[in-house]
């Protein structure tokens, strides 16, 4: 459980944003930073898919542009994310289930930590 401490808050607006939050808190789980990053992965994949294992070909282009488009310069052309998507399909079903998307976020994710540790993950 997060502490609170509003005693230390200067303006009226500060407080009721650290009320709203207490009460969020005892309504709703109230998860860290971790817990709401795998969330979003897990529901950005089943928004996009309506519910189902896998994602089709359009799925996966509007998730690709919608979602992650900061991250990949390509999000917006077809072509690439098509490209992309045959990639990451190992079992060549035409779709990308939820563990060949966990690939790209997997991928995503080793990008970044490279682009901000400025080393390669594979370089030991
Ligand atoms: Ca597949």
């Amino acid at each position: 459980m997060r502490e609170f401490n509003i005693s230390f808050l200067e303006t009226n607006r500060e407080r009721r944003s650290a009320v709203a939050e207490i009460v969020s808190c005892l309504l709703f789980s109230c998860p860290n930073d971790m817990e709401s990053a795998i969330k979003t992965v897990v529901t950005t994949f089943l928004n996009s898919s309506s519910g189902k294992e896998n994602l089709n070909g359009s799925g996966f282009q509007k998730l690709v542009k919608k979602k992650l488009g900061g991250l990949m310069q390509d999000a917006d052309r077809a072509s690439a994310v098509k490209e992309m998507q045959q990639g990451l399909d190992v079992n060549n079903d035409g779709k990308v289930s939820f563990q060949e998307y966990l690939t790209l976020i997997g991928y995503l994710a080793n990008s970044l930590s490279e682009s901000k540790t400025g080393t390669s993950a594979n370089a030991s």
